[in-house]
């Protein structure tokens, strides 16, 4: 009675799949097929999976081919499966020769010859259709988005817009790109999806335009500055059935979100306090510290605290309070600590230009708290503690490279989909985070024209505060 067993994701069950499920099963008695978890396939990087495992599971048990069905979950997995079920053959195809000679310490190994001509990745890419993806703005951001869009099947980056044309050409040439133009309406033309990676003054007018003309946007944080420009841009994207996402990347990153699962299924008991910190040295005179529409800590940074905040609070505080330090000279908040109060919880988001501290993020409970280490917004550890440091819970995520994929993942599936909004950063956590921002900043900004009329009083740093006040 010879056993065989086999792995896949069985993605779109297709032609491929039947004829290697057939040739593994007739090497012996019975075939077990392992079928990949979601979490599994995300942490491998296959990130663009169209089904879900129940999905895929039917698929498989459709076929008759398999005699039992197993979930793979964790890197290792064949190996204690082969052991604990006296497995003689494990037959894989031929896609991926060589890469499982390593269990020939356990049972025979055998590479099936893959059919040609078809795959989940032509199926998924013909559902479809390749993405069309432009970008708006040349700068650093959008300089990692292309390797990272790379790691996503189903989308292409054809062409970016900036309005300084030398920058538009060179970034194109460098990436490869089909296209460069001065003019925004041209990238819209020619594209079926943007990414918005210009300055935040830009965002407003840039995503209206595109969901104008019904295309799918992911636009880089801060969304907007005014919430009422963001309820607007969701309400047209709702009405043009179009995606629209806030790209915070960590809300889509698979550590962050398994933290948000664990914090929120009562493993620490109720949450009373969330303490998230972001802060950034920046040398010179950059953009992050020019006293206009785009500069500011809060503006820059504060979109990852508030979002953990409303992950895991709610977005429905009771009162909110800023204290805030700013550079008099550059006229723009350094260092701002948002304070906000809910009916059984309190919660800091601090965020800082030109200061360091602890990136850290402490979700406390009732039972115990959640420690996620700096840098936090790329969570790929976080433990669970409680009083007696034996019980401590270590969970490990991966994260990988600028982890733009993940959110590129989600935007492409999106698109994918009849469902065209997230639950990893849903449209009113998105209005939350832009609610706040607009009042900090108007905070701020007030406080730096009470500031200057005091001038000759005051030659140093002044910090301010204000007292908690209701929001809605
Ligand atoms: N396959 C095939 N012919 C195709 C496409 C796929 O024979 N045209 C085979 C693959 O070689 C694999 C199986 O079908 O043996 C499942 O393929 P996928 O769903 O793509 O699974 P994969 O991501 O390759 O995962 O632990 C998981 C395994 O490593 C395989």
């Amino acid at each position: 009675m010879s056993k065989v067993i086999t792995y896949g994701t069985f993605d779109l069950f297709h032609e491929g799949h039947r004829r290697l499920l057939e040739r593994a099963r007739a090497l012996g008695d019975t075939l077990i097929v392992g079928i990949t978890s979601d979490g599994y396939d995300v942490s491998r990087g296959k990130l663009n999976v169209h089904q879900n495992l129940m999905e895929r599971v039917n698929s498989v048990r459709r076929s008759g081919l398999a005699d039992e069905l197993i979930i793979e979950e964790y890197d290792g997995q064949k190996i204690v499966d082969i052991q604990e079920r006296g497995i003689d053959i494990f037959a894989i195809g031929s896609d991926w020769l060589g890469r499982f000679d390593y269990l020939a310490d356990y049972c025979e190994v055998v590479y099936l010859e893959r059919t040609s001509g078809i795959s989940s990745t032509m199926l998924r890419a013909e559902e479809r259709g390749i993405i069309k993806l432009g970008i708006s703005g040349a700068g650093r951001i959008a300089k990692r988005f292309i390797p990272e869009s790379k790691f996503v099947s189903g989308i292409n980056v054809e062409g970016i817009y900036t309005p300084n044309g030398a920058s538009a050409n060179s970034f194109a040439s460098e990436y490869e790109l089909d296209f460069a133009t001065r003019d925004y309406g041209e990238l819209l033309d020619r594209v079926d999806a943007v990414y918005i990676a210009s300055p935040h003054q830009f965002h407003f007018e840039q995503a209206r335009r595109a969901l104008e003309m019904r295309l799918h946007v992911l636009c880089e944080k801060p969304l907007v500055l005014k919430r009422d420009q963001a309820a607007e841009l969701y309400a047209l994207a709702k009405q043009q059935e179009c995606v629209l996402i806030e790209g915070i990347k960590t809300a889509f990153a698979p550590g962050f979100t398994s933290m948000v699962a664990v914090a929120r299924s009562g493993t620490i008991g109720a949450i009373r306090s969330v303490d998230a910190t972001f802060t950034k040295l920046v040398e010179g005179h950059p953009r992050e510290l020019q006293g206009h529409s785009s500069g500011g800590s809060t503006k820059e940074l504060a979109s990852y605290p508030l979002m953990a905040i409303a992950k895991l609070l709610g977005i429905k505080p009771t009162a909110v309070s800023f204290d805030i330090f700013y550079d008099e000279g550059r006229s723009v908040d350094l260092f701002s600590r948002i304070s906000l109060r809910y009916q059984n919880a309190i919660a800091t988001a601090t965020v800082g230009l030109g200061v360091k501290s602890e990136g850290d993020l402490v979700v406390s409970g009732t039972k115990g708290y959640i420690y996620v280490p700096a840098p936090w917004w790329k969570t790929d550890y976080f433990e669970v503690r409680r009083e007696d440091p034996r019980l401590t819970q270590r969970y490990s995520h991966r994260f990988d490279g600028d982890g733009l994929r993940y959110e590129i993942a989600e935007f492409a599936s999106l698109i994918g989909s009849t469902k065209k909004s997230t639950y990893k950063l849903s449209t009113s956590e998105s209005l939350f985070i832009a609610g706040i921002i607009e009042q900090a900043v108007s905070h701020a900004s007030g406080q730096l024209r009470e500031a200057s009329s005091m001038q000759s009083e005051l030659h140093s740093n002044l910090p301010v505060s204000t007292e908690a006040r209701d929001v809605r």
